[in-house]
């Protein structure tokens, strides 16, 4: 039997403690979800193969719900902002909640008929992602990016289509503020 407990978040590291996994996507890893690979190249070879982002979370299978941080490092590559990869849940009936805890981003969500939405990402807010709509968070901020969030634990992620087709917009800088712009290579 699970056995309650307290959880201790940072928010403004992101540490949670205790923890049951963690993983981190470098820029390599991004590769086919920003939208110039060619400038995804250029980054890591001239800052390296850095950190994007770092996912520590708390979960359990005997478990319907889990939750945890994602921590999203600032910085662009072409122009866009640091993301996530994005991606639908396999399980359609589940939704999920982003609370952020410091520094500023955008959620970019995306139907599955193509209707396109973002909701700010800010301390004091807590997004909600219904089910059925893709979603990707960007680091459109100076600083760290961290959000807890909370998400059934078999909700599962459907990378494939985002990843085949892009989402139809992406976040970039232009005059040093970010601005939602048409994927080119949307297909
Ligand atoms: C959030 C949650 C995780 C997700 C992570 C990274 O922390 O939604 O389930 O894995 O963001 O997003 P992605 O898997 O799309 O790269
Ligand atoms: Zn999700």
């Amino acid at each position: 039997m699970l056995l309650p407990e307290g959880v201790a978040i940072d928010g403004a590291t992101g540490t949670v403690t205790p923890s049951t996994g963690r993983y981190e996507k470098r820029l390599s890893d991004l590769r086919g979800f920003f939208h110039d690979d060619a400038a995804l190249d250029r980054a890591i070879a001239t800052d390296g193969d850095r950190v994007a982002y770092e996912v520590i979370d708390y979960r359990h299978e005997d478990s319907d719900l889990s939750f945890g941080t994602t921590i999203m490092m600032p910085g662009t590559v072409g122009g866009e902002y640091i993301i996530t990869r994005g991606h639908f849940h396999l399980r359609k009936e589940c939704g999920e909640a982003y609370y952020t805890q410091s520094g500023e981003g955008l959620l970019l969500l995306e139907s599955r008929d193509g209707e396109v939405k973002t909701v700010e990402m800010k301390p004091g807010v807590c997004a909600f992602i219904p089910p059925e709509w893709a979603h990707r968070s960007i680091n459109t901020g100076k600083d760290k990016l961290v959000f807890v969030w909370f998400c059934a634990t078999d909700a599962g992620h459907d990378y494939g289509i985002i990843k085949d087709r892009g989402m139809r917009k992406l976040v970039v800088e232009r005059n040093g503020k970010p601005t939602l712009v048409d994927n080119p290579n949307h297909a």
